[in-house]
């Protein structure tokens, strides 16, 4: 694996179409949510979305709050914040409240209504685009917001496939787009983070690549959570056999002939990685 550069192609059609319609409903739009994986505060965000959106406000919401190390995300938002973006992060799952986002979105776009009100014209609902790479939670933060199942979500990249309206109250509309990445991904780093937490499919990176990835991410960053999930307190860069078979051994993906699957150790390092079943981790840094 080359460490530094990548030639990632992955740009399929639909991508290119979502961009395209993304431009033309821009001037429908007031604000755009900036969906964002907490595990991955960097890599994840869409790496020309300004010249995407232009100047329209932002905000940032990073998602999966219950997954992400905590130390480590929280130093992202300051980061973030120092630059003047507004980020809100949350646990889609289990946050019982999410009006942070109705707040500071209000704090963004008080002055439009009352710059209609000053023409004589009636309040309006505020118009946001949620935008994002794939499998980050868009869909998941819509339905969030209806408190109903407005839209499909799924644990895999690509489940969005149209933009679509949905009305939330008089106060708030929003449009769920598809995932989007850019058409190349030349920073190894940041396709593989990718790819580790679900935004590329597997087709485009193999998940044997994926897999020692995430084993070594792992065992320089968290090496505590390796050793207790899979005894590992070695690591040989140039050879991953030992901690393959270790790791297939204790979690039982052997096939007959007492013979360690390889392919299943590496579904399960990345399944194990994404479940949270490597502890609460954030792989930008
Ligand atoms: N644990 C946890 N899981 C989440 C959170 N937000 C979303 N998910 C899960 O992440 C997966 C992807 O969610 P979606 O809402 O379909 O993601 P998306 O960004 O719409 O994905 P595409 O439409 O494929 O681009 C689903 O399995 C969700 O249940 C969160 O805050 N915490
Ligand atoms: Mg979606």
């Amino acid at each position: 694996m080359n460490e530094n550069k990548t030639n990632i192609n992955y740009f399929p059609g639909h991508m290119a179409k979502t961009r395209r319609e993304i431009g033309e409903k821009l001037k429908l739009i007031d604000i755009v949510f900036e969906v964002v994986d907490a595990r991955i505060p960097y890599s994840s965000r869409i790496v020309d979305i300004d010249d995407l959106v232009k100047d329209k406000p932002k905000i940032i919401i990073m998602t999966k709050k219950d997954l992400c190390d905590l130390t480590r995300t929280n130093k992202w938002i300051s980061f973030y914040k120092d630059k003047g973006y507004n980020v809100i992060l949350l646990d889609l799952i289990n946050d019982k409240n999410i009006s942070e986002i109705f707040d500071v979105t209000d704090k963004v776009l008080c002055s439009l209504n009352e710059k209609r009100k000053s023409q004589g014209l009636k309040e309006r609902s505020y118009r946001a685009l949620i935008m994002g790479v794939p499998n980050v939670g868009k869909s998941t933060l819509i339905n969030k917001i209806t408190k109903r199942k407005a839209v499909n979500v799924g644990d895999k990249p690509g489940v969005t496939k149209n933009i679509s309206w949905i009305r939330i109250n008089d106060k708030l509309d929003l449009m769920d787009t598809p995932g989007i990445l850019w058409p190349k991904i030349e920073d190894s780093k940041i396709a593989y983070n990718l790819a580790s937490f679900s935004a590329i499919k597997e087709e485009i990176l193999p998940i044997d690549e994926v897999a020692c990835y995430i084993l070594k991410y792992m065992f320089y960053n968290y090496p505590k959570a390796l050793e207790e999930r899979y005894g590992i307190t070695n690591f040989d860069e140039d050879d991953y056999t030992d901690n393959y078979e270790l790791i297939g051994r204790k979690r039982g993906c052997i096939v007959r002939g007492n013979e360690v699957d390889y392919n299943k150790v590496s579904t399960l390092i990345v399944r194990d990685l994404r479940n949270g079943y490597l502890g609460k981790v954030t792989f930008d840094e």
